[in-house]
């Protein structure tokens, strides 16, 4: 039976708790139903606390086995142990004292991949937020930074390998072929950061050394004859270890390094110290098994979690409110870090394209948060879009609102002040007031409030006084809870642009402060008038994508062809294109609704063709230009009365009118970019097999068109060019002979490949159209699938619901049945699996009103149903104010 008291956490209850626990030892005696763990805690009664304060300690599910104080057990009325909390409520009168509790748990059982269980019989651990109180009773709060202390015992054939936080100190034989490695993290850290891995895995390894001469000693953990698979990885730790001394002065800081990659977990990875566990599917990659996104998430996801060492766990946040404090400022970190080791603007443009595919739409729907929140009922379901995506581009924002070397001085004194600390946002703005003397309180609204700011643009320009008018108001529309709303301080970098697209000076400007290209907007309407330009400019605007905010400009078409074809800024070359094909893109579709043929400007394929043709830009880069804005991304635009097959009409005309223009031009290119040499995942090699891709879906458009891809999956030579072509042929011609022998030959070689099977679920799952429900069903029935393991239910569900508009909203309702029931079934077993997935509802209101009405009754059937746990709950309800 599960206990959901409906409890709600308010930021503004925060207060410190009245016990410190200063150093913590661990024993765990592994086994895999019967794992004892004897803790024993030193506790320190917080100054000032009055001497009968009690001490009341977090669980979840546990089961108290023995308690002794002070090493005397403890006596029956001196506590009261439930499953979820243990509370002492006459602690001893000494203000230091020590506990010793011993719980009982069965690793093997616990489907919810939180706290201790096992993965491939493998023995590892996820606390992350809230389970270390699923091992032991503790203050499991992150403000509580203990240091610790683990010895681990298990059988020595099932678990060679026994690993923990910090350095290694210890290990020994014990009786009955038993073992035991001791292990001590120096660095005082929150429960949340605990790990444990036992069992028996390949290993490569590497030596890092330090900026200042220090040797670390790099392990990758893997399941056996995969090792070859990890090397990769290890090249992308090495690289973000160095960038992070370059880049922010940050040094690794213990003896060791170990990643573990395992097969069932719930995220992408977790940043425990000197322990971080990886799902294996951010590990493992080679030119036969991973496609070019692979070795692109690898080395971002790789590098988020080592940078966290330095944002997150030396500085961790005082409470879960805080969690952009380390999610937001370390995707920060990431996207500059690939954006060094990759190309900036390519980069800059894949970021805006999560960042508005995912985040635009939480924070447009009943789901919206501050960046900040400031309540949750499950904290696990605010590891958001917003929290980390909108919280790396409010401090991309502090960057471009101080300029380089201030951003850098105040992340030198923010590690400075902080080291060691439970720190708040409030923290974070603080250092860079101090090191730049701005007052940054109208910007920390950022943190504060939800919603997408809307900025309102008209211009004008006065040829008889060299003036250009730019009339720019800001709003930000309401979110739940949330109806009236402040104004923000918004950073818009724009530049003016002329005849030949290079930038224009202007001799004055008045009604906003500009500084270094850069608008800032305070107040709801700037009236901002530039001088000294005689000719009319034409607007370049958000540049970088400098604010994270939607536009509507009064804009002639021609401006936005002229700035797509020449903006000297490349991104905004690709926004201005990108605007353009999401207007014609949005016309269609009305048009089709109104029971009209959609007409598409033949500018539009003219435009398409030379961005392929033009070798000055970088293969990667012509292929984000030549991708039509997505399906979600439309129905965002329209807005409202949303039909996903009109929108999917309306896609597909579009890409074939694009094609048609240029069908010569595409085949050759397509033809002069075939692979030579060995395989690499460099980004320059990913991005010629990004727009050799890009062009054979535009060449496999026309009905019965799939030879051209049929070749490519049969000679392919990696991952990428065989799973592109595979997903052509499955797409374009579902149930085709050509598309199930595809399907039937990837099958037979990638069988016993669970990560490889993902790819053939994902693309099977987004097969446009009505029959794809009653494939994916079918598809729950095959050997590979597994209701248990997250990786599998993403692929095969949570690409379906979330990916495949089509199938998932078919208008009688089966998708949304098909949903409801393996969100149930997965939320039995695994809660933080179920309400991720039920997210995909979220955008409900705004589809059609036959649609809307099928998708509620979906909500509330998961509402409606038994025993939900708070996790899917929370979503539901929310979804569904
Ligand atoms: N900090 C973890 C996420 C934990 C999620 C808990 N539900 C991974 C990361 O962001 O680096
Ligand atoms: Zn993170």
């Amino acid at each position: 039976m599960r206990t959901d008291t409906g409890q709600i956490f308010r930021l503004e209850d925060y207060r410190p708790s009245d016990y410190l626990i200063p150093t913590t030892s661990l024993d765990f005696r592994l086994s895999p139903d019967r794992t004892r763990v004897i803790a024993e805690l030193a506790i320190e009664r917080r100054k000032g606390v009055a001497g009968d304060a009690p001490l009341v300690l977090d669980g979840d599910g546990l089961a108290l086995k023995r308690l002794e104080i002070d090493g005397r057990a403890a006596a029956a009325n001196a506590y009261e142990a439930t499953p979820e909390r243990l509370t002492i409520s006459k602690p001893p009168k000494a203000t230091r004292f020590r506990l010793t509790i011993e719980t009982e748990l069965g690793p093997a059982t616990n489907l919810a991949l939180m706290g201790l269980y096992r993965s491939n019989n493998v023995y590892c651990t996820q606390c992350e937020a809230e389970g270390f109180r699923r091992i032991t009773y503790f203050l499991d709060r992150p403000d509580i930074l203990s240091v610790y202390t683990v010895r681990i015992e298990a059988d020595a054939k099932e678990a060679p390998l026994l690993l923990s936080n910090g350095n290694p100190r210890e290990t020994g034989k014990l009786e009955g072929g038993r073992h035991y490695a001791v292990w001590h993290d120096p660095f005082p850290k929150p429960s949340y950061l605990f790990a444990l891995v036992a069992g028996d895995l390949g290993r490569i390894g590497d030596t890092f050394v330090t900026a200042s001469g220090r040797s670390v000693e790099l392990g990758i953990y893997v399941e056996h004859g995969k090792e070859a698979r990890a090397t990769y990885a290890m090249d992308a730790l090495k690289r973000s270890m160095r960038w992070d001394e370059e880049k922010f002065g940050r040094e690794y800081d213990l003896e060791v390094f170990n990643i573990v990659a395992v097969s069932d977990f719930n995220m992408g990875a977790m940043e425990n110290k000197g322990l971080n566990i990886f799902n294996d599917k951010y590990v493992l990659a080679d030119s036969d098994t991973a496609t070019d996104a692979d070795f692109a998430n690898i080395e971002a996801i790789i590098a988020h979690e080592y940078f966290h060492n330095w944002t997150g766990n030396r500085i961790t946040c005082r409470d879960w409110f805080q969690l952009c404090l380390k999610e937001g400022l370390t995707v920060y970190r990431d996207h500059e870090f690939s954006a060094d080791q990759r190309s900036r603007a390519v980069k800059r443009i894949a970021e805006v394209r999560t960042l508005k595919s995912h985040q635009f739409p939480e924070d447009q729907g009943p789901l919206a948060h501050p960046v900040r929140p400031r309540r949750y009922r499950e904290i696990n379901n605010f590891y958001t879009a917003t929290v980390y995506e909108k919280g790396a581009e409010v401090v991309r924002m502090i960057h471009t609102i101080l300029g380089a070397e201030i951003f850098r001085k105040g992340m030198d004194l923010y590690f400075e002040r902080h080291d060691g600390e439970a720190a708040t946002v409030e923290d974070f703005l603080k250092v860079f007031e101090d090191v730049s003397g701005s007052d940054l309180s109208q910007f920390a609204l950022w943190y504060h409030q939800a919603g997408t700011p809307n900025l309102a643009i008209t211009t004008s320009h006065d040829a008889k006084n060299s003036e250009f008018l730019v009339e720019i108001e800001q709003s930000v529309p309401p979110t739940p809870a949330e109806s009236r709303k402040r104004l923000m301080h918004i950073p818009l970098a724009f530049a003016l642009v002329g005849k030949n697209g290079g930038d224009i000076a202007y001799t004055g400007v008045e009604g906003a402060t500009v500084e270094n290209g850069v608008i800032h907007l305070r107040k709801r309407r700037h009236n901002i008038r530039f001088s000294g330009v005689p000719g009319r400019p034409v607007l370049s605007l958000n540049r970088g994508f400098s604010a994270p905010v939607t536009l509507s400009v009064e804009q002639r078409p021609e401006d936005q062809y002229f700035l797509a074809r020449h903006d000297s800024d490349t991104f905004s070359r690709w926004q201005a294109f990108n605007t353009l094909l999401t207007d014609a893109l949005v016309a269609a579709f009305r048009r089709i609704r109104g029971g009209k043929e959609p007409e598409f400007a033949s500018d539009i394929g003219d435009l398409a063709g030379v961005f392929a043709a033009d070798s000055t830009l970088e293969p990667a880069y012509r292929a984000l230009a030549l991708t039509l804005p997505g399906e979600a991304d439309i129905a965002r635009e329209i807005g409202a009365n949303i039909d996903p097959d009109a929108i999917f009409t309306a896609r597909e005309l579009l890409a074939r009118s694009i094609a048609d223009t240029n069908v010569g031009r595409f085949g050759e290119l397509y033809a002069s970019l075939r692979n030579e040499g060995a395989f690499s995942p460099d980004a320059a090699s990913a991005g010629r097999r990004a727009l050799r891709n890009v062009l054979l879906d535009y060449l496999s458009l026309k009905p019965g068109d799939v030879t051209l891809a049929e070749g490519q999956f049969a000679d392919a030579t990696n991952m990428t060019d065989r799973a592109t072509a595979l997903a052509i042929l499955a797409h374009r011609q579902p149930g085709s002979e050509p598309a199930k022998a595809a399907l039937a030959s990837f099958e037979r070689r990638y069988a016993s490949d669970p990560l490889v099977m993902d790819k053939w679920f994902q693309i099977q799952a987004s097969v446009p159209g009505a029959a794809t429900v009653e494939a994916v069903k079918a598809l729950t029935r095959h050997p590979a699938f597994s209701m248990n393991n997250p990786n599998r239910v993403r692929s095969l569900i949570g690409t379906f619901s979330s990916a495949n508009q089509t199938a998932f909203h078919r208008p009688d309702g089966a998708g949304y049945d098909f949903f409801v029931e393996a969100v149930l079934k997965a939320d039995g077993d695994n809660p933080q699996l179920a309400a991720r997935l039920a997210t995909a509802l979220r955008s409900w209101r705004s589809l059609e009103p036959g649609r809307q009405g099928k998708a509620r009754e979906a909500l509330l059937a998961i509402a409606n149903a038994k025993d939900l746990s708070t996790d899917l709950r929370d979503i539901v309800e929310r979804t569904l104010a």
